[in-house]
């Protein structure tokens, strides 16, 4: 039988790239890069290929499971709604919507179903115990910007095609391949600014794959971020180096920057960062007199007590040194559909709130909607009006991927009800009452919401289904959640789900534009679910054909039919236009921060604790559930401890051996591998480990299970001001096993 080639985007990393996809009687024979693909020019890594692997996984699930006893079973959807609605309605009777939380995790960014009918869902039930990944990972950043710019999706990314200085912290692009910045072939793009004489230099504890790239390579204490960023802010001011130009003059705050970072000299902070004081001078030079230079700070100075505050200060050294919005420099990219920047009055609004209430147990602020993922399990053991009975997870694994997981695991033990929406049987929905599985990547249609926001370059592109789904044995995401939507609202599982669609869109319709919405209502017939979404955002948005009113601008169609994608230039310099913040400025000198960044100096003496865990990300492995993929399993054990060779002998531990390492959140077992990538004093072990729970069903990635980092970790250690947990730099112990 003849082959077809189809495109799809690759879901698994914030990279995006294009891919071709040859199938040959229904099943996939060949994945590769797309050679003409507008954005990723034919790059790929070799997790692409495993979406074959994905496709295939025998378990992988492809029924609902109901829990009957100890064990789940395979049962119909009708079967699986009825459980969920006899097991869901009494709890939001008798205890109110709060008592029902929602988990949603990182596939959710990668799908636009199952991203936007979340929502539908998260407005259907209004309950304030919302949890994310976010907080796991990237609110620091987008609480910084919503604080700055207005709004929390207007981040501004490396412009690194015309960049000369970039300078990375806490980043490791050649093994994640980027985040909170989509950069296809980071490596072919930093190879291209050092041949054109500019510069690489990445501020890291470990030598990563990326660091050994660099031109230099700063080994920073973990946690010391804030204090280096400080200081590199000091020296520009007390340089007379700072100009900070066209975004100085839509600024406030410049004075009250330079007076917070005042105290922090290079010389008082040095041991701090176990960095000379010359070098952070040096570097301080060379951002401020570079013609285009980037600062860009990633998941290690997010994930730390002093996430948003570092945030804080890389955009500030960013606009302080000119660099913000100009070419070369940190730039916002120009999204063609759902960018909340692009929509509404241009360079002012809202801004953000945030605070509007605190979690019942720890007090810990909401955020964007949100709760810190830490709390989840407090508020699920704790006892009094508001405790969460029942949960409702979509593409998440907090046992393995929030600090605290094992206390977590036996939280949810004590649930009235659980489901979980996730395609595996695994350590977090091993826990629920109900499973309803979501289909293969490669069944739905794709468009990115997020990561065009990020990217790199402005570009569209959307993918249609790679094979042919059957609806009715196996609906898409987004229905399962629609149909959860009609339920907890009391609805009944039966509802007609094509009227709640058209009946939810005519909301949305009616409060954006309500004289025309029953004429784009009829306009966008006869798509339903996100595609149907998807073509309102792209025709409503910068380049859209506006209904009509621009003829020629983008539409679902007219992007359906350039399959390499549409690519809309390079970034360009958008200030005034992008902000969103009610007086129209830029905040320079958020009060929090402001306030956040006093107390890191009073902190700045404390002695650094002997040992410290870091994690670390590998190029053929994706946060907790990519394990069970042949292809990727196979190869040298991914999950061991990295241990400098004087530390492991000064601990007694050996290379190849086994060893205890013990932190403020428990112990695991690991397996100990021996680097001189790290400096003393630092360990190093990946998250997303710890495949050997009972009654998972992941039989590969159970043949080296690994240890879980997050087990050792203490939920209680969080950036106060983004509620985002600590991952690293905790104080740990190490002995042989
Ligand atoms: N292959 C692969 N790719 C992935 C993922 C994956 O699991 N595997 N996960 C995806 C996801 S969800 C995300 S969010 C992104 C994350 O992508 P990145 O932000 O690039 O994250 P990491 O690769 O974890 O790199 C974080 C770096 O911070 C360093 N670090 C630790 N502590 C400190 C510190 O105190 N200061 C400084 N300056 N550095 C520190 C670590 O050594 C590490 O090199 O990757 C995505 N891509
Ligand atoms: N110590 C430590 N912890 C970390 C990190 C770290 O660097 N160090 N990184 C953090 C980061 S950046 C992130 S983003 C989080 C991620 O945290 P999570 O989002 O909780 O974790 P993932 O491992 O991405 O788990 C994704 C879940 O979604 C399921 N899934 C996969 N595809 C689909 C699908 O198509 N549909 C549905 N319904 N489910 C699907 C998987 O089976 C899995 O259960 O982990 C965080 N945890
Ligand atoms: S870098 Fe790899 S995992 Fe990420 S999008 Fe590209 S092919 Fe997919
Ligand atoms: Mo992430």
């Amino acid at each position: 039988m003849s082959a077809t080639v189809h495109r799809r985007i690759c879901p698994l990393c914030e990279a995006c790239c294009g891919l071709e996809i040859e199938v040959a009687d229904g099943r996939v024979q060949r994945i590769r890069g797309a050679e003409d693909d507008v954005f990723s020019r034919g790059f790929i890594c070799p997790k692409a290929v495993a979406l074959k692997d994905l496709h295939e996984d025998p378990d992988r699930l492809r029924t609902p499971l109901i829990r009957r006893g100890a064990t789940l079973e395979p049962a119909t959807w009708d079967d699986a709604f009825a459980e969920i609605e006899r097991r869901l309605r009494p709890i939001i009777a008798e205890h109110g919507r709060d008592a029902v939380a929602l988990a949603v995790g990182n596939p959710a960014a990668h799908k636009m179903g199952l991203l936007l009918y979340f929502a539908r869902l998260a407005r259907a039930l209004g309950s304030r115990n919302v949890f994310s990944a976010s907080t796991l990972d990237q609110m620091p950043r987008q609480l910084q910007c919503g604080w700055m710019y207005g709004h929390w999706l207007s981040v501004p990314v490396p412009d690194i095609a015309r960049t000369r200085l970039l300078v990375i912290l806490g980043g490791n692009p050649m093994a994640s391949n980027g985040s909170m910045w989509t950069v296809p072939d980071f490596r072919g793009k930093a190879k291209a600014l050092r041949e054109r004489g500019g510069r690489l230099v990445v501020i890291d504890p470990r030598r990563t794959e990326t660091a050994a790239i660099a031109d230099q390579h700063l080994a920073i204490r973990p946690g010391a971020d804030v204090f280096l960023l400080a200081a590199l802010l000091q020296v520009v001011f007390a340089e007379g180096l700072a100009r900070p130009g066209r975004a100085g003059e839509l600024s406030r705050g410049l004075d009250d920057l330079q007076a917070a970072v005042a105290a922090f000299t290079p010389e008082t902070v040095a041991a701090r960062c176990g960095l000379p004081a010359e070098t952070l001078r040096h570097l301080a030079r060379d951002i401020a007199r570079s013609e285009a230079a980037c600062v860009y700070g990633r998941l290690g100075v997010h994930t730390q007590r002093w996430g948003t505050t570092c945030a804080w200060l890389i955009d500030a050294l960013n606009l302080v040194t000119g660099h913000l919005d100009e070419p070369g420099g940190a730039m916002w990219p120009r999204a063609a559909a759902f960018a909340a920047n692009t929509e509404g009055r241009p360079g002012q609004g809202r801004g953000i709130v945030t605070g509007r209430h605190a979690s019942r147990v720890s007090g810990a602020p909401e955020v964007f909607g949100e709760l810190p993922m830490t709390c989840l399990a407090e508020e699920i053991t704790t006892p009094g009006p508001g405790q969460v009975r029942a949960l409702i997870t979509a593409g998440t694994n907090p046992v393995l991927s929030a600090p605290g997981g094992q206390r977590l695991a036996d939280a949810l033990d004590g649930l009235d009800f659980m489901l979980s929406l996730d395609i595996y049987l695994n350590e977090t929905s091993r826990h629920a009452d109900v499973i309803l599985p979501g289909r293969s990547p490669l069944e739905d249609g794709h468009y990115d919401i997020a990561f065009p926001q990020l990217s790199d370059r402005n570009h569209a592109r959307y993918s249609p289904a790679v094979l042919p789904a059957d609806d009715a044995a196996h609906p898409p995401e987004w229905r399962l959640l629609l149909r959860l939507a009609a339920l907890v609202s009391g609805q009944g599982a039966d509802a007609d789900l094509d009227a709640l669609d058209d009946a939810l869109l005519a909301e949305d319709l009616r409060r954006r534009a309500p004289q025309h919405a029953d004429a784009l209502l009829a306009a966008l017939s006869p798509r339903r679910g996100p595609e149907r979404l998807l073509d309102l955002a792209l025709r409503a948005g910068p380049y859209g054909d506006a209904f009509g009113q621009r003829p020629g601008g983008l539409s679902l169609d007219r992007l359906a039919a350039a399959p390499a994608g549409i690519d809309l230039g390079e970034l360009q310099p958008r200030l005034p236009e992008v902000l969103r913040t009610p007086d129209g400025l830029i905040d320079l000198a958020p009060a929090a921060c402001v306030a956040d960044l006093a107390q890191a100096a009073e902190r700045l003496a404390e002695p650094a604790p002997p040992l410290v865990v870091i994690g670390r990300r590998d190029l053929r492995s994706n946060n907790s559930w990519m394990h069970n993929l042949p292809v990727l399993a196979k190869g040298p054990d991914r999950s061991t401890l990295w241990v400098h060779p004087d530390d492991a002998a000064a601990h007694g531990v050996a290379e190849g051996g086994a060893a205890r390492l013990a932190g403020p959140g428990g112990e695991v077992g690991v397996r100990v591998n021996c680097s001189t990538d790290l400096p003393r004093g630092v360990v190093c072990l990946p998250h997303g480990w710890g495949h050997d729970r009972p009654g998972a069903q992941l039989r590969v990635a159970a043949e080296r299970p690994g240890a879980s980092l997050n087990d050792l970790l203490d939920e209680r250690l969080r950036d106060p001001l983004s509620g985002n947990a600590v991952l690293a730099g905790v104080p740990v112990t190490l002995a042989p096993a």
